[in-house]
């Protein structure tokens, strides 16, 4: 392996991650990028790939002796939907998993990628434009563990000097992979079913307006992060990212003008509730002065890209 970049993923099957890993291998070399994950993916990519338990701190140990890392990307974690099912489980997961690469992170000396999200935000946010420094008093066990995470992130920079890094990361919305546990999937899922000629039944109401991101932009903007010269990286718990905000009647509208005949109903679920709770927009000014950080992607963009890559996606596979 090179020496520059040897680098871990953590949680490499799950939607970011798979898009990350293969970003990853494009940038240093595919041998460099070592993915893993609680089980093997159903087709995986060229590239080594190890099975890991985040909860087992000796396999992970283990890991990075074998392919003497200095990167981790720590991406496994249970999101806001699929947490609430079970709190002390996500709980666990989520913070042991953090620990464990945390502390991996200071005995070997490594770089440290720790994803938090808009979940740390709550119902005393303010909701648009949500600035940098805000209340954060989120109401879900995933948002909990993401503003607990932020600030472990933070101590250990402080007090260890782990050269750790984190952007919040709004909805997430990309053709390559399907999302899994979120209250943001539903953004996924719309363009599949518009795309298949499938009726869509929205968990959301049509007028839940959420902060979102190109799948695109989300992975150039980890990237331009954890390759800034450190003294740009000025926040040690996590920057606002801000790409787009709309509501599924928004999407919806957007894809009508490729399909006109798309039928969607809304049936809003569990889920209502923690989207209500998050805010609507995002002030992402420290990201933009400190390291250039600039989305590029808009809802007309995104959709035109989502929808030609699901068509290629779809005609590919019914042949
Ligand atoms: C979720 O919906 O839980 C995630 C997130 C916003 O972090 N997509």
């Amino acid at each position: 392996m090179n020496v520059n970049n040897r680098i871990l993923v953590v949680g490499a099957n799950g939607q970011i991650g798979l898009v990350l890993t293969a970003a990853l291998r494009a940038r240093y070399g595919t041998d460099q990028v070592v993915a893993t994950d609680i089980r093997p993916a159903t087709n995986p990519p060229a590239g080594p790939f190890a099975v890991l338990d985040v909860l087992d701190s000796q396999a992970l140990e283990q890991l990075i002796q074998d392919y003497n890392i200095n990167q981790i990307y720590h991406l496994a974690a249970i999101l806001s939907a699929r947490g609430e099912s079970d709190p002390r489980w996500a709980w666990q997961i989520n913070m042991e998993g953090l620990f464990n690469v945390l502390e991996a992170a200071r005995l070997h000396k490594l770089k440290v990628f720790f994803p938090s999200s808009i979940a740390v935000f709550g119902p005393s946010t303010p909701r648009d434009h949500t600035p940098q420094h805000t209340a954060m008093e989120p109401t879900t066990v995933y948002g909990i563990s993401k503003v607990a995470g932020e600030q472990w992130c933070q101590y250990y920079f402080q007090r260890y000097g782990v050269d750790v890094r984190s952007v919040r990361y709004p909805g997430i919305i990309g053709y390559q992979s399907m999302p899994g546990g979120g209250t943001t999937d539903y953004a996924v899922e719309v363009y599949h079913r518009a795309v298949k000629g499938e009726h869509f039944n929205c968990f959301l109401r049509p007028d839940t307006r959420l902060p979102m991101l190109y799948m695109d932009d989300a992975i150039a903007g980890t990237l331009a992060l954890m390759e800034a010269p450190p003294e740009q990286v000025k926040i040690r718990t996590s920057y606002n990212l801000a790409g787009m905000s709309f509501t599924p009647a928004e999407v919806v509208a957007e894809i009508t003008k490729y399909f006109p005949d798309f039928s969607v109903s809304y049936q809003p679920d569990y889920r209502q509730r923690i989207a209500d709770s998050w805010t609507q927009s995002i002030d992402d000014g420290d990201a933009r002065r400190d390291w250039g950080w600039q989305a590029r992607f808009d809802l007309p963009a995104m959709t035109q890209d989502m929808i030609s890559h699901l068509q290629q996606y779809y005609a590919l596979t019914q042949v």
